[in-house]
């Protein structure tokens, strides 16, 4: 879910972004969120776009009609790392984004599998935007993503991305979700 945290430093972004996003067409954009997750949840699903202002809405690309939420790359980073996210997601999102506890109203799922995706981030903080000594900085393959209304339930799960199997991203913060990897972590 590292993608989220970059929506907290668009304002130093916002110039990259902008010309980034004049790179890739609307029907550009519909296609890529497509691919990340599968065609049956995709088909139907509400494509929005990044905000195209520091604290701006996201903007609808086309409107769907299964609950589910596509969007396409952020283009302010590395990597391509398109999402498709149910409603509990998508409020989970809004939650980061005001820096506000997330009300997790039941299991969340998430999916950004499209293949060769994948981006960079911390595991730690998720607020951060580059790699630091303690921030466990490193790869996020492509991967499902799992929200839980109660932390306790993620007691005895790993908490780095070492095993290479499923394991607790941003561990003991309100943001705290399980990561289970579609493909390999290494890169
Ligand atoms: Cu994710």
């Amino acid at each position: 879910m590292s993608r989220i945290a970059v929506l907290f430093v668009m304002a130093v972004l916002l110039p990259t972004v902008v010309k980034a996003q004049a790179q890739m067409t609307k029907e550009q954009k519909i296609a890529d969120a497509m691919k990340a997750a599968p065609a049956s949840i995709s088909a139907a699903a509400a494509i929005m776009d990044w905000p195209a202002t520091e604290g701006g809405q996201m903007m609808t690309l086309r409107a769907g009609t299964n609950g589910w939420t596509c969007l396409p790359d952020f283009p302010g980073t590395q990597g391509d790392d398109p999402m498709c996210v149910d409603e509990v997601w998508l409020s989970f999102m809004k939650a980061m984004m005001s820096k506000t506890p997330p009300q997790i109203a039941r299991e969340g799922i998430g999916y950004m599998i499209a293949s060769g995706s994948g981006g960079y981030g911390s595991n730690t903080d998720p607020y951060a935007t580059k790699a630091a000594p303690d921030n466990e900085w490193g790869y996020d393959p492509p991967h499902v993503m799992l929200l839980v209304p109660d932390p306790k339930v993620l007691q005895g799960l790993p908490t780095t991305r070492q095993s290479g199997g499923p394991w607790v991203m941003w561990s003991a913060t309100p943001y705290a979700h399980i990561m289970v990897p579609t493909e390999s972590t290494k890169k």
